[in-house]
């Protein structure tokens, strides 16, 4: 059985959509990854022996998955499938060794600025990986290349993009001020509509929605915009 690869009720105040949309908070709207292929994955944090990976992830082994996708604004992607490696074999594998004492927090950094916190728990499930390809192709920039975390079970905000480097803590630690605290739940788990902070789901599903047609729309339009410029310098 694959993880999360459904014919089943979708989540509570979900809704299906065709496609997976380059999508995510406005602030990152007009900001792409220099880096498209993987030249390096940082690794720090806590660790007793901070280090820069590259091709050691091709050491490990490489894991095939469908798995639905949830963005917390109530769209979903079915069956995306995805390539790549299990977080929890890329941890055991080259994390461990370089690192003494446990941790329990992750915090993600990404190319655009992008910055998000994971539970090591969430992480180490065998649905969590740090995928390379989408739908048998490398991962396209608007999907996150050269490297994005794949964690189903979580909504989209938990599912960083463009990669840059991964940092391991003993304790979990408030990482955001202001608004951007409110809408990032310590877990975002789908099945539980752990939509934000405060808030209950139910409530923060009617207040995203409607932004749904005009972000998809502006981060297409800024992904073109984009993509001309960089033909046009190469
Ligand atoms: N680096 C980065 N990662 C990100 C985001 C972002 O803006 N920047 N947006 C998040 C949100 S809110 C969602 S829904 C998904 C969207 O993934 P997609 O663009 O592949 O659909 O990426 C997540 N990861
Ligand atoms: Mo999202």
């Amino acid at each position: 059985m694959s993880p999360s690869k459904s014919q089943d009720a979708l989540p509570p105040g979900q809704h299906e959509i065709g496609s997976l949309p380059r999508f995510g908070l406005p602030d990152y709207m007009h900001r792409f990854p220099s880096e498209t292929k993987l030249a390096g994955l940082d690794i720090g944090g806590d660790i007793s022996q901070p280090c820069r990976l590259s091709q050691e992830l091709e050491s490990l082994q490489r894991v095939d998955q469908e798995s639905d996708f949830h963005c917390v604004t109530t769209w979903t992607k079915r069956n995306v499938r995805w390539s790549g490696y299990r977080f929890s074999e890329f941890f055991e594998t080259l994390v461990r060794p370089k690192a003494e004492g446990d941790f329990s927090f992750v915090i993600f950094r990404a190319q655009d600025g992008y910055r998000v916190g994971l539970q090591l728990a969430d992480l180490l499930q065998p649905d969590v990986l740090l995928a390379d390809r989408l739908e048998g192709k490398p991962l396209p920039v608007a999907n996150g290349a050269p490297l994005r975390l794949v964690a189903p079970a979580h909504y989209g905000y938990k599912n960083p993009k463009h990669i840059a480097s991964i940092n391991f803590y003993r304790e979990e630690f408030i990482y955001r001020k202001g608004l951007s605290r409110v809408i990032d739940h310590p877990r975002a788990r789908v099945a539980l509509e752990e939509r934000g902070m405060y808030f209950p789901g139910r409530f923060l599903r009617w207040l995203y929605r409607p932004m749904i047609g005009k972000t998809r729309r502006q981060f297409e339009k800024a992904l073109q915009d984009h993509l001309a410029q960089t033909d046009q310098a190469s």
